[in-house]
């Protein structure tokens, strides 16, 4: 018999779950398969579905030839973007990049997966996801020029800040899915973190608060094998991250990172679940960062090269460039339309970033509250001061 508390069942795990659909128990459901969602082989060729080798429940169908080649668009553009953004840090243009290159599948999958009116809530890293959803370069790199917090109007596009204080981006996502509930709003939230960010205490809040209120929020773990310098072994002892979710109550599933097309399929029927009433979900991406996290740092004092060459061969554009050459999708004349547009990407971003801005450094002030406070208020009083100071010596 199932008992309520105001009208709330006691035990969640008696409502029908999206186990109900695949013909599995919910434990089946909920304990991560032990094999991890791959499609691809690192080759580019197809796997079959023995070849596969999944549990039941866990099958995926390929997407689409269509779906496959435009997510593809957006790897070449990302990496392109990311050499680029590099070249402007040497330059001193911008102020940091963190890097994508290795983990862009992860990325655009994470973005193309949504529907319009869906969210999205990146990190630091995600600037790939971030401009897969449609936010220009130019916009984007705002933040890592330095010349203003912020560059695009997060409403606009339905992607949140890229979040620097580690894991709390997954609050604000919790937030604004309960929110839109309370609204009887469709909409579903994907929210992105490290495998260093689920040490963090609000990613536990995060995914209980989720799972008591089922909310529509996917939370894609990007399990590069570092956070910074120290690695996932010294991060945590769970079989899998995908493992956390089995204690808060909702599913996880586990999936080639640097898969395009395993990436595609599980972040797709996640979202149409959540969109169905059946999340929320927590998705582990197996991938790599290739370089050093930020141009700061210098990962050759913490990991060796033969660690690094060991997932060259996984690169996730080169994997999907000979499945979809192999198809007969990406020919030749596609192949160069790309590139063109991945290098008007990167000029404009150079154009962009070599543009001097002319910044008044009292702004820094206006926009933390509403109503300043006199704390500020004195902080930014002093700085005009020292500014005045400043240009009668140069007078
Ligand atoms: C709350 C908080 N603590 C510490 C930091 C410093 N910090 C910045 S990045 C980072 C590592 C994060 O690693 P991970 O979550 O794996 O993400 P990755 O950088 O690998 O994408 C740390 C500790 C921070 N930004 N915020
Ligand atoms: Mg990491």
């Amino acid at each position: 018999m199932r008992r309520f508390w105001k009208g709330v069942p006691m035990s969640h795990n008696t409502a029908s779950a999206p186990h109900d659909s695949f013909g599995i128990t919910l434990e089946e459901y909920l304990l991560p398969a032990t094999r991890r969602i791959q499609l691809v082989a690192e080759d580019g060729t197809a796997l079959s579905p023995e070849e596969q080798d999944v549990e039941p429940g866990h099958e995926y169908p390929m997407p689409s030839d269509e779906a496959l080649l435009e997510a593809y668009r957006h790897l070449v553009i990302g990496r392109r973007v990311n050499d680029q953004a590099y070249a402007l840090v040497r330059q001193g243009r911008m102020a940091v990049y963190p890097s994508s290159h290795g983990q862009e599948a992860s990325e655009v999958a994470a973005a193309v997966c949504l529907r319009k009116d869906d969210w999205l809530f990146p990190t630091y890293r995600d600037t790939v996801a971030v401009m897969s959803r449609g936010v220009p370069a130019t916009e984007v790199m705002v933040a890592y020029q330095g010349t203003w917090h912020q560059g695009y109007d997060p409403q606009e596009y339905k992607v949140s800040v890229q979040s620097t204080p580690l894991t709390t981006q997954l609050l604000h996502a919790v937030g604004l899915a309960k929110a839109a509930r309370l609204r009887g709003e469709d909409v579903t939230v994907l929210a992105m973190v490290g495998d260093g960010g689920t040490s963090e205490g609000d990613f536990h809040e995060a995914l209980n608060f989720a799972a008591v209120f089922k909310l529509p929020v996917i939370f894609f773990v990007q399990n590069n094998k570092y956070a910074i310098s120290v690695p996932l072994a010294r991060q945590s002892a769970a079989p899998s991250l995908a493992h956390k979710a089995v204690g808060y109550g909702l599913a996880g599933e586990r999936v080639d990172g640097n898969d395009l097309a395993a990436l595609l399929a599980v972040l797709g029927r996640a979202v149409e679940l959540c969109h169905n009433g059946g999340g929320p979900f927590l998705v582990e991406a197996d991938t790599y960062r290739m370089q050093s996290h930020t141009n700061a740092d210098d990962a050759t004092r913490y990991r060796e090269d033969a660690e690094v060459k060991e997932w060259e061969a996984r690169d996730p554009l080169r994997r999907m460039s000979a499945f979809l050459t192999d198809r007969g999708v990406l020919t030749d004349e596609v192949a160069e339309s790309i590139t063109a547009d991945a290098e008007q990407v990167a000029a404009s971003l150079r154009d962009a970033m070599n543009t001097d801005v002319e910044l008044d450094p009292l702004e820094l002030f206006d926009h933390v509250y509403t109503v300043q406070t006199p704390q500020l208020a004195a902080q930014r009083a002093q700085l005009a001061e020292e500014l005045s100071r400043s240009e009668t010596k140069e007078a």
